[in-house]
């Protein structure tokens, strides 16, 4: 059976903080359309894609905060979302702010089928940022304020004939993400991104921040021999720049699609999950040649730094 089919990686351009989620849904829909107009089966869009990137900003809590949080999925405001994709049958990836019923957060992310049904769920667990405010900064990277480390680990499930996994945006720079994926068999990597292309704390690496996007994206594709589809969320949102060049990557780590713009763009490509097995059958044959009891320091606990104080 053939495991061909096209995959969509949908960029957003910016959101600005009031434009409201029926506005972000309807730039989805319509990208979502271009995407079915191109073959594809699967459309892959951001991390937190139906608003503005709030952890720029300091909140200290309450509704502030709640505004940005989805309390569930689908909503009223995202079902045009879940009713179009089952009208086009079109799989979908969506990155969102989670506001669960017991009053925890999450930076979350679904794999939807084209039936509309959530098949699939990931919550980010490598958090960036720092948790108090620090006006030095010209914005500043609150993720580790507003949401929890994710609980679900790095599950794979199947769809489209395979085995699809999820990371999102710091994610795709740990090796760890990627092998985790890769030992869960993913062949198909969907990952959403919110990337500033000031890093405060270290702004002589500005200049690198696309290189760093697809050298993580590439070196976790190849090493995993994973297909990845790496989607930003892009342009001059609220005063701050965010990286966009997403990407399709092959599982040979080579580059087949890219983003040329800063805004809403969808781009394509074909994928044969077959072709993880030139990988997998050979440099990277995980059976043959993984040596996992080298490898005891990557799961140690770390040090307890307060202990060491
Ligand atoms: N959204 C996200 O994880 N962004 C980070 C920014 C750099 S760390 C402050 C990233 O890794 O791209």
């Amino acid at each position: 059976m053939s495991r061909k089919f096209t995959v969509a990686a949908a960029q957003l351009g910016p959101i600005a903080r009031d434009e409201p989620r029926s506005s972000a849904v309807a730039r989805l829909c319509a990208m979502m359309r271009a995407a079915k107009a191109r073959g594809a089966s699967l459309v892959v869009f951001p991390e937190l894609a139906l608003t503005t990137f709030f952890p720029r900003w300091y909140i200290e809590s309450g509704a502030e905060l709640d505004q940005w949080f989805e309390t569930e999925m689908p909503s009223a405001a995202t079902a045009p979302l879940f009713a179009l994709a089952r009208e086009l049958q079109i799989a979908f990836h969506l990155g969102y702010a989670e506001l669960t019923p017991e009053g925890r957060r999450f930076n979350t992310a679904i794999l939807v089928s084209p039936g509309g049904e959530i098949l699939g769920k990931y919550r980010k667990i490598h958090l960036p940022g720092h948790r108090e405010n620090e006006p030095w900064r010209p914005f500043q990277h609150l993720e580790k304020r507003y949401f929890e480390k994710g609980d679900l680990g790095w599950p794979t499930f199947d769809m489209l004939g395979g085995k699809l996994g999820m990371c999102i945006c710091n994610d795709r720079r740990w090796p760890e993400t990627w092998r985790v994926l890769g030992l869960g068999g993913a062949e198909l990597v969907c990952l959403g991104y919110n990337t500033p292309i000031h890093f405060a704390p270290a702004p002589e690496h500005d200049h690198l921040q696309y290189f760093h996007n697809e050298l993580s994206a590439q070196a976790g594709c190849y090493q995993n021999g994973t297909w990845g589809v790496a989607v930003a969320k892009a342009g001059l949102e609220e005063g701050s720049v965010l990286i966009g060049g997403s990407l399709i990557v092959a599982p040979t780590g080579e580059i087949v699609a890219r983003a040329t713009t800063s805004g809403d763009e969808v781009i394509t490509a074909e994928v044969d999950l077959d072709r993880c097995a030139e990988i997998r059958a050979n440099v990277f044959n995980f059976e043959e040649h993984r040596e996992p009891q080298d490898y005891l320091p990557i799961t140690a606990p770390k040090p307890d730094r307060r202990a060491a104080e």
